[in-house]
């Protein structure tokens, strides 16, 4: 097993990755820049190195100062949390040529799920479904306007070096469609320095769902049922939830099962989250995510695995703690992410957290880095803290979640807790009655009462 965790992240998922290790015996070491010498994992951590000033380019992102931290306390291993450095495959290729553990899967394997064209290829070749498209890269609009007409109007151009939402461009028409390509590719040249671009079937009122995976690397592979995040606002999400409403216990095993094994085939090591579009009964594959999610909390919720534990096993070349055969879904979960956000503008909201009352009693969860008298820095991301509610069903969890969400206090910020007091009451929520589009159209006063 691993001996001392250098955790190259901060905020709730530091802490997160934190109590996994003194759980399993194993030290700490926090890294964390000068706007977080106050933070809570900074504090919890055995030990902790300052890699640098604010901004995440010169201290989160720093691959230098990382391994440097690593040199000077110690550390044989890194978790990389999510964001940041969690899918940069030369990273990963670091780590290993200085003889540190990087806690997630082979940089092949990361570098392949990070080219959307390649990591399509190969989930269609190891037998995921994938959304009707182009075969890989398209160059040329004549060859654009045959794949169209083909699949059919309306299409979608993605770049290949894009993903979670950026560079897409959707043609209703053929006469969209050279403009489409056109700009799609000039957005990916601009943005990521590839210009590649692939079509795809646009998919007008889908589910996102996502299927959560894990493989030893050696070719033994489980599946931990799906998540169902569709409730999303310009690609982030807002609340995710297992199962999902719209699966039959029949499909959540069949989806489950292609997925297990094609990442048994592919030997895949460490967490994934294999992502589909879902509509009319048919999975459509989007993409891969080769690490520890935001919303893996639901996950662990309806199972009892702890993902991260799994993590440290796996990567200290220990095997799955379960198999297929013995993990038991167990009820419904609720993850809302509480942000430093105004409710209805989302306009940031940094500053003191002058009052912080958590929630608790039976089927409640909070993962959150923050306390009474912190202050929340204006330089990253605006997730304070996940509320996460387990039922023996989705109504017990839908009432577990409303008395939580009445129990929770934050003052001294704006937070995103009086929408989830909506949404909660909401019918369509409460009838699992939605799709990638519904918080939106909510929001902006469209969606039904
Ligand atoms: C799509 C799609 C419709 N059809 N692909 C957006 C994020 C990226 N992961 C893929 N995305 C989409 N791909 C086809 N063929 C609609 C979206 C999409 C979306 C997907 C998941 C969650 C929220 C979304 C919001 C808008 C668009």
């Amino acid at each position: 097993m691993v001996k001392k965790v250098l955790i190259a992240n901060r905020g709730e998922i530091a802490l997160r990755v934190l109590r996994a290790c003194k759980e399993l015996g194993i030290s700490t070491v926090a890294v964390h820049s000068t706007a977080d010498n106050a933070a809570m994992h900074v504090r919890l951590a055995d030990e902790s190195v300052c890699i640098g000033p604010p901004p995440s380019r010169d201290s989160y992102l720093n691959i230098p100062s990382i391994v440097a931290a690593c040199e000077i306390s110690g550390a044989d291993a890194v978790h990389p949390g999510y964001g940041f450095l969690s899918e940069n495959a030369r990273f990963a290729d670091i780590l290993d040529a200085h003889g540190l553990t990087f806690i997630g899967p082979t940089a092949d394997h990361i570098r392949i799920m990070g080219d959307k064209i390649e990591a399509k290829r190969t989930a269609k070749r190891l037998g995921i479904p994938v959304v009707p498209g182009s075969a890989g890269a398209v160059t040329e609009d004549t060859e654009a306007l045959r794949i169209a007409d083909e699949i059919g109007f309306p299409v979608i151009v993605k770049a290949s070096a894009g993903g979670g939402g950026r560079g897409m461009k959707v043609a209703k028409t053929r006469e969209d469609m050279v403009v489409a390509l056109q700009t799609a590719r000039q957005e990916a040249g601009a943005a990521f320095g590839d210009d590649a671009v692939y079509i795809e079937k646009y998919l007008e009122k889908p589910r996102h769902i996502e299927v959560q995976v894990f493989g030893d690397g050696a070719g033994n592979a489980i599946h931990l049922g799906e998540r169902d995040c569709s409730l999303q606002r310009r690609h982030q999400k807002v609340w995710e939830e297992a199962n999902s409403p719209a699966l039959s216990p029949e499909q959540r095993k069949r989806i489950g099962e292609i997925c297990a094994n094609a990442m048994s085939e592919l030997r895949y090591r460490g967490a994934g989250t294999i992502e589909f579009l879902y509509e009319n009964g048919e999975f459509y594959f989007i993409e891969m995510n080769t690490r520890l999610q935001v919303e893996h909390p639901v996950t662990e919720a309806i199972t009892g695995i702890d993902l991260v534990h799994e993590q440290i096993r796996v990567a200290s070349g220990e095997g799955l703690s379960v198999t297929q055969d013995e993990i038991v879904f167990s009820g419904h979960a609720i993850e809302c992410r509480i942000n430093a956000e105004d409710p209805r503008t989302f306009a940031p909201s940094p500053g003191k957290i002058t009052y912080y009352h958590a929630p608790g009693g039976l089927g409640v969860r909070v993962d959150s880095g923050v306390y009474q008298g912190y202050s929340i820095p204006p330089y990253y991301d605006s997730l304070i803290g996940k509320l996460i509610v387990h039922g023996r069903n989705r109504a017990e969890c839908m009432m577990r979640l409303r008395r939580a969400l009445d129990e929770i206090v934050v003052d001294g910020v704006k937070t995103t807790l009086p929408l989830f007091r909506d949404l909660v009451d909401n019918p369509d929520v409460g009838a699992g009655n939605y799709d990638i589009h519904w918080l939106e159209k909510y929001l902006t006063g469209g969606a039904k009462a």
